[in-house]
């Protein structure tokens, strides 16, 4: 079976390398997929995000990873890959998550979405709130894959 991780991984953090290992052992196929979202002004570009995922997952034989536009579930379709594999955090994920969930079962019945729950020492993490604590001068070496921390810290040099 096929699963899809989709996301905007601006930048991959820890919580979502954690749901892409944990995943790869459930699934035949997982491929991590980066919205190319036009109307998102991200940090990094899209081929800045892949190189990173495609760096910090290369250990996953099972694992690959492209961009994608438009509807999830078109892009599903055209990979044939059945499952969409999302991570929840807290509430307010399981909230926006189902919508979502519910909203693709509409546009395609032949997908479902599966939810891996986060492992607890990710549970407040996001990539949001890395940009937050590295914008601020903060360490986030506990926070993303370590090859990542060169390409934030270019990001935000220090003042
Ligand atoms: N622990 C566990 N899971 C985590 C963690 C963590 N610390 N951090 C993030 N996650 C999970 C998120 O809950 C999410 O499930 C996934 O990882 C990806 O997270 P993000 O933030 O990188 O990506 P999102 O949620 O912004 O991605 C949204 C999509 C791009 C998937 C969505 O907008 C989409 O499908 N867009 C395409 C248009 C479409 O099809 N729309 C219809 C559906 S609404």
């Amino acid at each position: 079976m096929i699963a899809i991780y989709p996301g905007s991984f601006d930048p991959i953090t820890l919580g979502h390398l954690d749901i892409i290992e944990r995943g790869s052992g459930l699934f035949e196929q997982i491929i991590v997929a980066v919205l190319c979202n036009p109307s998102k002004q991200p940090l990094f570009s899209v081929e800045k995000r892949l190189e990173q995922i495609r760096h910090c997952t290369q250990h996953l034989a099972n694992v690959t990873v492209d961009s994608f536009n438009g509807l999830t579930v078109d892009y599903a379709k055209q990979k044939q890959a059945t499952v969409l594999l999302r991570g929840l955090r807290v509430l307010s994920d399981f909230e926006k998550e189902l919508q979502m969930a519910h909203t693709n079962q509409t546009l395609w019945d032949g997908v479902e979405t599966v939810f891996l729950a986060t492992a607890k020492e990710y549970s407040f993490l996001s990539s949001s709130i890395v940009k937050e604590i590295a914008k601020f001068g903060g360490s986030v070496d506990h926070l993303v894959p370590p090859s990542i921390l060169a390409d934030i810290c270019s990001s935000y040099p220090s003042p």
